[in-house]
């Protein structure tokens, strides 16, 4: 790529309003019908179960849930309340690449005290979210469920839960940005502590581990764990009745967290994970990482039934409770078996066959390098750290058209959220469609898509923190 040097490789790139992208989104099937939203990003107090803890939010924590159909046009006016520029980024869409709420790659960040109308048309049904994409921003209260209906829905159900999941630091021992800034310091590994369990250091916690997530599960201690922002001390309770067929959809808004979450007394059918479907898959338990999304189907029982989002290798959960009938309430701390059954990881998955890629060879391969240490703190792709003032000096160029192969190689020590922008990819040999997934360390996750939404995207750990160190980079079509 010696060409690089005399050609800035930007330069080449699509702009994110270029023509392509707006033949792109004029391709997309609509209905004519427009949903419009209003939402302020401001300070305000997190009620804590009668703690009170200053954050940022979209009026609520959750955000009120955004939902439209297939082909709708969704126009939300964002007001920014912040003391700090913002964006929102509309997480897991194949959306027009000129709304995706990346700054410095697909608009300029909207300063403090001005406002921006993202509008674009939604192209897939399924579970999505939406956060800001500044900073440490996504660790505070800014987030909500953006649900896309199917108007041809063909599973069957009775109802639907949406069920956020997220670890909380916010106003309680520190701000997402203290904590960045104490990880950037580095962290030394303990010896003598295996078997120990986790230990908080500051807003570091030693010594979490998981088995399922190949190691160290995470670096950051949370005070608490919310589920549709309640700590499990004020649960949320979801009512019902036996019988009732539901879909719960599940979001990990967390930022260096993974949840194994479970409905005590029950299985659940996973459906879907990141918006498409897959094999219906029967499991005791779901593992969810930093922006994935799990739907499953459950049919409810009788009684009293604890919802449990246990901190995965951090001995603490979220909790909520399910209620179809008299009985006394669950504790917080109630023994769930189902958490030590089955646990559904994507590994396990297989798209369905409507939403399967077909067979094709890939014109074109892209390796990436998941690199750096908890010592240096210098998560990085390739040994390389974004550089968020030029954030298109060195993109992976691919063509429109094209089957892109991507090869996720962890060569770090710890488990890694990826998340591309833009896209949902296959997992190799017939796996699950998804545009976020966990790769374990020092090991390969393999990934195709087609490059049929042309721009400017973001690939990313999405580990808060691990991203603002530099595990980011961008894929971009050429001009
Ligand atoms: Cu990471």
């Amino acid at each position: 790529m010696a060409l690089t040097a005399c050609t800035p490789a930007s330069s080449r790139l699509l702009t994110p309003t270029s023509s392509p992208v707006r033949t792109a989104e004029a391709a997309r099937a609509v209905t004519g019908r427009t949903v419009s939203f209003d939402l302020r990003a401001a300070p305000t107090a997190l009620d804590l179960a009668g703690k009170s803890a200053q954050t940022w939010s979209y009026g609520s924590i959750p955000a009120q849930a955004l939902r439209a159909s297939v082909g709708d046009t969704i126009r939300v006016k964002l007001d920014n309340g912040l003391p700090e520029e913002t964006t929102i980024h509309w997480h897991g869409l194949a959306l027009r690449n000129d709304m995706d709420g990346v700054p410095g790659v697909t608009q300029p960040a909207i300063a403090a005290g001005d406002a921006f109308t993202y509008e674009y048309t939604a192209p897939h049904a399924g579970t999505y979210w939406f956060h800001p994409h500044v900073g440490t921003q996504i660790d505070r209260g800014l987030y909500g469920a953006l649900i896309i209906d199917d108007p041809n829905e063909p599973l069957r159900y009775d109802e639907e839960w949406v069920v956020i999941l997220d670890d909380w630091l916010d106003g309680v021992t520190a701000t997402p940005d203290q904590v960045l800034e104490e990880l950037s310091a580095g962290m030394q590994p303990m010896s003598g502590m295996e078997g120990m369990g986790p230990m908080a250091m500051g807003n570091m916690l030693m010594g979490a581990e998981s088995d399922l997530l190949g190691g160290d599960a995470g670096d950051v201690f949370y005070p608490e764990y919310l589920i549709n922002g309640r700590p499990a001390a004020d649960p949320e309770t979801y009512s019902s009745s036996p019988g009732r067929r539901v879909r719960i959809r599940m979001i990990n808004a967390g930022g260096d967290t993974a949840f194994r979450v479970a409905l005590g007394g029950h299985r659940m059918t996973v459906v879907h994970t990141d918006g498409f479907p897959v094999t219906p898959f029967e499991a005791d338990a779901v593992l969810i990482g930093m922006g994935e999304r799990y739907d499953v189907l459950v049919t409810l029982a009788d009684g009293a039934f604890p919802l449990v989002a246990a901190a995965e290798g951090k001995e603490a959960r979220g909790f909520a409770i399910v209620r179809t009938g008299s009985g006394s309430a669950p504790a917080p701390d109630a023994d769930i078996p189902e958490l030590s059954g089955l646990v559904a990881t994507a590994d396990r998955l297989t798209a369905a066959s409507d939403v399967a890629l077909p067979n094709r060879q890939p014109d074109r391969q892209l390796a990436i390098e998941l690199t750096g240490s908890m010592e240096q703190y210098d998560w990085g792709f390739g040994g390389r750290r974004f550089d968020f003032d030029r954030p298109l000096d060195q993109p992976w160029q691919i063509r429109s058209g094209e089957r892109v192969r991507i090869e996720f190689t962890n060569s770090t020590d710890m488990w890694h959220p990826v998340h591309l922008h833009g896209h949902t990819f296959q997992h190799a040999g017939g796996g699950p469609r998804k545009d976020t997934s966990v790769v374990l360390p020092q090991q390969t996750l393999t990934v195709d898509f087609d490059a049929d939404n042309p721009g400017r995207w973001l690939v990313h750990c999405h580990n808060i923190y691990h991203g603002e160190a530099g595990m980011m980079g961008v894929v971009a079509y050429q001009a």
